[in-house]
Parts: structure tokens; sequence; C-alpha cells
């Protein structure tokens, strides 16, 4: 298994995988970069320093299970995958195209690595309990299952019958994480259909909680510490975050929920991350699959 890698090289790391999900937004024409954005940091820390998990055996049977609930979110998740070696750079080319296995929406039948068919919003989160309590029941001492949530999707009514049962139940390999980001597909969260207070509402279903700056490594790689000591109750951590962070442009506006840079707005989101600003240059060095640095 690798093993975990410093913190300053995920933060470099981060900002590949913010110009990946540029790269195959922009590509497809289509598609969903303001989460990717907002989770890219924390997700990295998850992926490259703490998910047990094995490219050369992707079932095998003591990994943890990663299940992105809010699955537009896909580009983030094929992102990962292919820079943890599940899947090859030249695939990200082909991002929602007819065809692709790497579709809007991720497929657990379709793309290795993936634990769980996602989109519908809401479905995610009990899959995953049920994992985790499948996990359980077969013995499985070390799996933990980690689920990632949108706010916005934790408007869904089934996510707090999940947080119920996963407390009555004492599910404690469950870790949810949120991308408080305060956003959603019309607008910002508070003002749409409001979900705070919600550490108080985590608590009172009986949630160990625990809160970080999405953004920053310290904390984040903190709460995870925290997260993994053992607990009886499941775990949420809030990660606050912002909406297409990392590219200041384009920063904290719910209109970039769903929809791909253009060709000049790719030039200044490239430059804003460090990256050479030529969009097209890069899909066709991503073609070739030469994405590495
Ligand atoms: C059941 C269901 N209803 C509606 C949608 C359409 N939809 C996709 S993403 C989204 C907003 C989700 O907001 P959030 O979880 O905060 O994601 P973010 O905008 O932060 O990426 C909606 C309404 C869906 N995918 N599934
Ligand atoms: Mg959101």
């Amino acid at each position: 298994m690798q093993p975990a890698l410093p913190l300053n090289d995920v933060r470099r790391l981060a900002r590949l995988i913010r110009r990946d999900v540029l790269v195959q937004t922009y590509a497809a024409n289509s598609g969903h970069p303001g989460g990717p954005f907002s989770a890219a940091d924390y997700l990295a820390v998850l992926w490259f320093r703490h998910l047990r998990i094995d490219p050369q055996n992707p079932q095998w049977r003591e990994r943890d299970r990663f299940v992105l609930s809010n699955g537009h979110c896909s580009a983030l998740l094929y992102s990962l995958l292919a820079r943890r070696g599940f899947i090859p750079f030249s695939s990200l080319v082909t991002f929602r195209a007819t065809g692709s296995p790497l579709q809007g929406h991720p497929n657990r039948l379709k793309v290795s690595g993936v634990e769980a068919s996602t989109g519908s919003l809401g479905q995610g989160f009990p899959v995953a309990h049920g994992m985790a309590l499948g996990a359980k029941l077969a013995k499985l001492e070390s799996v933990r299952v980690i689920c990632n949530l949108g706010d916005g999707e934790l408007q869904e009514g089934i996510m707090w019958e999940t947080a119920m049962a996963a407390a009555h139940y004492r599910t404690d390999n469950l870790l949810a994480m949120v991308d408080f980001n305060n956003a959603q597909i019309d607008g910002y969260v508070s003002d749409i259909m409001e979900v705070e207070p919600l550490a108080d509402k985590f608590r009172s279903f009986r949630w160990r909680v625990i809160e970080a700056n999405g953004h920053d490594y310290e904390a984040i790689e903190s709460a995870y510490q925290q997260a993994f000591m053992p607990d009886p109750r499941p775990t949420v951590i809030l990660f606050r975050t912002r909406m297409m962070a990392g590219a200041p442009t384009f920063e904290n506006d719910p209109g970039w929920h769903g929809k791909p840079l253009n060709r000049d707005q790719m030039a200044v989101a490239l430059r804003e991350l460090g990256f050479d600003s030529d969009a097209d240059a890069l899909v066709e060095r991503y073609r070739r699959g030469d994405a590495e640095a």
C-alpha cells in the first residue's frame, strides 16, 4: 500500500487535481467544476494520506470504501482515481463523452475504484451506511466507510433518516464529510433552504461532530486524526469550504456549480492556479496521457 504523502506534496497535488477538473469539464463542455474545487483539498488529504485502497487489487476485502454521495462531483473522483493509479490520465479527456466509462455521474460497474453509483442526491449516504453495517457483520474490523456529502444534498430527507439509523446502530466505522460551501445549483444554501445549525443537528442525532476549515491543510489533517480515533458514535466532519476555491476570480459563486469554464475563463483560472494558460494545448497533453506535472 502507498505510504502517506507528506502534507506539502498533497498541497502541490491539489493544484494538479483542480487542473484535472478544469480539463475534464472543458473537454466535455459540460459538468460540475464548483464542488470539486471546494472539496479538492480535504479529499486530496484523505486519498493520499489516509484512505487504505490498492489500485493493484481494487476489490481487496479489507480496503476502506469511499462513497461520493454528491455524485455530480465526479470529475474530482476521476482525478483522484487517476492520480492513485486506478484509471489512465488519458481517459480524463473522455469525461461525459458517449461510450466513455467516465460518465457525469460515477458508475461502479464501469470504473475501477468507484464503490457506489451515485448522482441522485441522497443515495450515496444510505448506501455507505449499509456498507459500514455490512463490514461490521462480516467482522471486517479495519474497514472504514467514508462518505462525502454536499451541503445542498443535506436538504434531502433521507440524509436525516441515515443519520438517525447510524446513531441507533452505533455505526462507528462510518465517517461522513460535508462539503460545507454554502452553494448549490440555484444559489446559496442559506437562501434556498438553510441547513444550519448543522453541527447542532448532527450532535442532536448523537454523532461525533468535528469542524474544520476545508482549505487549511493542518486543520484538515488534524480533523482526520481526530475522526480516526475510536469512538462509539458515527463521525461527521463539517469542512467549511468555498466553491471554486483556488481560482479567486471564480470563488464563492454558485454559478459555477454546474458549468464549465470557456477558453478565456480557463486561461484566467489556469494562471491563478500557476499553470500555462492554453487550455486547448493542455487537453492535447492529457489526450497523450501527459498529465503528471
Ligand atoms: C435527487 C436529486 N435532485 C436534484 C438533483 C439535481 N442537482 C444536482 S447537484 C444539485 C445541488 C446540490 O448542492 P450541493 O450538494 O451543495 O452541491 P454543490 O453545488 O456544492 O456542488 C442538484 C439540485 C439531483 N442530482 N438529485
Ligand atoms: Mg454545496
